[in-house]
């Protein structure tokens, strides 16, 4: 007989609900749920892959270990030990931060990895923690920690009520949303047109977002704090500019703009001075407002400046804090209070003196750390559901490190590109077989619902939930550790389970909310639209924001100095990303349903760049950068500007080892086996994954 689930899909930050229909124990259908508050019904074609997740031969439901003879599978508490034994080995020899950490993005996606991976990490004791953070939304984090006075306290776009829509370096259309759910984009942003409102895109690729948009305009990769810049000066030049009564700066903002006028704005960007005052008028004049910057703004050599001027830029014109502008998600459980404010720059990388943020470090320095010999080397590394091989700047080179270790242990489903490095994996229950709230994406809706999903599948016997093995590895970590009154609450921490941990959340919450009430609720409860809440909700100690924190402020010379220098004759081509509604980072090319089709691998190029370089459309080509190259067939696009070239990252499959049947035979090479890790954003250490410097070739024949 076959009975339909609520559940949600996690596979991206939209958090779409979904009805699952189960029969005889296996899925036969995926939809969407038109209970949802949030969704409203909506899914993309990569809710399907829920089932081929469930179902793909080559996913691990036990834990492994390599041997010299292949993976072996091994009991779980014998997994726990082992591992707690070798990483407390490495430790008591090379000292604490010889374990190296890396946490990939979907954490944030599992309530039982929210809840107890932390846990563990914390027991670890090292400094050498790294996370996917730095490779992606690190300057949005540290934007709001130094405005608002907490990492997480993230305003979102009021897309329900906007009347004007300004985003850069963001593909809602593919990534369907980022540092800001709204699932739906597409639908909400034609809500926006019909009601009379106006979306405007800035981005080097006219996109599939660009696309739908009112009007779209190419902007020179990395330069967008001078557009961002421009706009807020001529907003206050116009006497448009009315900061709240709790807001300190402005004077300094006033001075620090004004030389960025849009005629030197133009000149940095490509975007002509007549048009950065038209939008610097429209938004300012606008009924509602909202200015949204999402990952081409942020993994760039100015990601820091261009977050804090997004935010200036809606602070200023009025808009933060009321509906139609840049409002606070205020959710059931209030993620904020369980997550530190955040800091910048406590401690550096060994190597190469990158800050930590938050207590992270910055991605890139993560194979100089494994590589240099001496006090604080890396020799052991732990990696909870990442794939950095793939994921951050030039993964090759990381590859190879990854080899050198004494030790490695992975928490991951999957034989890949990374965990092939390990000595042994340990891989949790997929979604549909885990209990779900979500902690991290109520906290960035652009509506405020609650949501608690029970598991649509049974975990088998032999299986284990993330926080299992969290709670499995922490306590053997512990058996070792001295009694203390920490031990004794890192133990009642991995011990409670994460439906304990959530319901506790959901009682002191705001709307003083249950898991038994949310799992009467049918699709989940409707809590509103977003509701001002400033300047009581602001984390700062004065409850006031400081618009011209000096971390900021003393980058606008080194902006000067690179946006404004002479470039040249250079021919050179500057690399940029992108993302496809099919894909998802690295990590779901195996599902044979989702890789189908059209190739997507290939590197889009201006006709005009091809021309100029006498290549073909088709052609095999090679792409070179300081760190180095790979060759894929280039594509030609009128939809690149020109000078500007674009590969998707979390290609590059197919290297020995990895058992994934499907993505080992997808083509397409890792822009990641490009991008340098000596270029990041000095502020933070995010890595500038836009704006490479490449050179683009005929492939050599052979
Ligand atoms: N050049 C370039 N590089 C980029 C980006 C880019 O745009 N361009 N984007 C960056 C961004 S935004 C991000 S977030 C990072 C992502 O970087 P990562 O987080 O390092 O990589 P993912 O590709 O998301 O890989 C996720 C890993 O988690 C595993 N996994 C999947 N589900 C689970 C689960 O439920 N539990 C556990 N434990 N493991 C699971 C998968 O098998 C895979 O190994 O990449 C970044 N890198
Ligand atoms: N289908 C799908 N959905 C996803 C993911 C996925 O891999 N696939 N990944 C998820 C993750 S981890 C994240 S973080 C989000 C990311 O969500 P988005 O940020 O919306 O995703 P991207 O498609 O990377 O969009 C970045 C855009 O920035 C543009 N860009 C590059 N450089 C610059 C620049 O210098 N200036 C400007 N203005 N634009 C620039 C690129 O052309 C691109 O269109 O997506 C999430 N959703
Ligand atoms: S947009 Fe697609 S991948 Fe994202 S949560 Fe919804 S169904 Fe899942
Ligand atoms: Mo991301």
């Amino acid at each position: 007989m076959a009975t339909v689930r609520r559940t949600a899909c996690n596979l991206c930050e939209a958090i779409c609900g979904v009805l699952v229909t189960v029969e005889g124990g296996r899925v036969t259908d995926i939809r969407g749920d038109e209970a949802d508050p949030l969704s409203r019904g909506h899914i993309c074609p990569k809710a399907v892959a829920l089932r081929d997740l469930q179902e793909d031969p080559d996913r691990l439901t036990q834990p492994v270990r390599r041997t010299a003879t292949g993976w072996q599978e091994l009991g779980w508490e014998e997994a726990y030990a082992y591992v707690a034994e070798k990483l407390q080995a490495v430790q008591k020899t090379h000292g604490r931060n010889s374990i190296g950490v890396y946490l990939g993005n979907p954490n944030v996606h599992s309530v039982g990895a929210m809840t107890h991976m932390p846990t563990v990490v914390r027991l670890l004791k090292t400094r050498n923690r790294f996370s996917a953070t730095s490779v992606d939304q690190l300057p949005h984090m540290l934007a709001v920690h130094l405005l608002y006075g907490h990492q997480l306290m993230v305003p979102v776009a009021d897309i329900d009520r906007t009347s004007y829509l300004l985003m850069l370096g963001a593909n809602p259309l593919a990534s369907n949303g980022s540092m800001m759910t709204a699932p739906g984009f597409g639908r909400r942003l034609k809500e926006v047109q019909k009601r009379g409102g106006r979306v405007v895109v800035i981005d080097p690729r006219r996109t599939e977002t660009a696309a739908v948009a009112d009007e779209h305009h190419f902007v020179r990769p990395g330069t967008d704090a001078a557009f961002l810049l421009a706009l807020i000066q001529q907003i206050i030049a116009d006497g448009h500019a009315k900061p709240a009564a709790y807001v300190d700066g402005f004077d300094q903002v006033v001075s620090v703009t004004r030389s960025w006028t849009p005629e030197r704005a133009a000149r940095v960007t490509g975007i002509d001075a007549e048009t950065i005052r038209r939008i610097a008028r429209e938004f300012a004049g606008a009924e509602t407002a909202a200015c949204y910057g999402r990952l081409g703004v942020s993994t760039q050599q100015f990601g820091a400046l261009c977050q804090w001027a997004v935010q200036v830029l809606n602070i200023i014109t009025g808009n933060l804090d009321r509906p139609g502008g840049s409002m606070f998600p205020r959710p059931a459980v209030d993620t904020l209070r369980g997550i530190g404010r955040g800091h910048i720059g406590v401690w550096k990388s060994r190597v190469r003196s990158l800050p930590e943020f938050g207590g992270e470090l910055p991605a890139s320095a993560m194979a100089e750390e494994i590589e240099t010999p001496g006090e604080g080397q890396i020799r052991a590394m732990v990696t909870i559901a990442g794939n950095p091989v793939l994921s951050t700047p030039n993964g090759r080179r990381l590859d190879e490190a990854l080899e050198t270790l004494d030790f490695m242990v992975c928490v991951d489903p999957y034989i890949n590109e990374t965990t092939r490095h390990a000595d042994v994996i340990l891989p949790p229950t997929p979604p549909l077989e885990r209990e779900h709230y979500d902690l991290a994406f109520h906290q960035l809706a652009v509506r405020n619902t609650a949501r608690w999903n029970d598991a649509v599948l049974p975990r088998p016997s032999e299986a284990r939930h993330d926080w299992e093995i969290f709670r499995g590895l922490g306590l053997a970590l512990l058996r070792s550790t001295p009694r203390s009154r920490r031990r004794a609450i890192a133990s009642l921490r991995l011990r409670l389970s994460p439906r304990r941990i959530v319901d506790l959340g959901l009682r002191i919450g705001p709307y003083r909310l249950s898991v038994r009430k949310l799992r009467k609720s049918v699709g989940g409860v409707d809590l509103g639209p977003l509701q001002p809440a400033l300047p009581d909700a602001l984390h700062t100690k004065s409850k006031r924001i400081d618009l011209a924190p000096a971390l900021i402020l003393d980058d606008l010379p080194r902006a000067a100095e690179v946006l404004l220098a002479d470039r040249g004759a250079d021919d050179g081509l500057l690399l940029i990303g992108r993302r496809h509604l099919r894909s998802n980072n690295s990590w779901m090319h195996n599902s044979a349903r989702l890789v189908k089709g059209k190739p997507r691998h290939q590197l889009l190029m201006n006709p005009d760049d091809l021309k100029s370089r006498e290549l073909a459309d088709g052609q095999l080509v090679e792409i070179s950068s300081a760190a180095g190259s790979v060759s894929v067939e280039v594509a030609a696009s009128n939809d690149m500007m020109p000078g500007v070239v674009s590969l998707p990252h979390g290609f590059g499959h197919g290297r020995p080892g990895a058992h994934l049947s499907v993505a080992n035979q997808v083509a397409g090479a890792s822009a990641n086996d490009i991008t340098d890790p000596t270029l990041t954003d000095p502020i933070a250490g995010t890595a500038a994954l836009n704006g490479v410097p490449v050179k683009v070739t005929a492939a050599p024949r052979g």
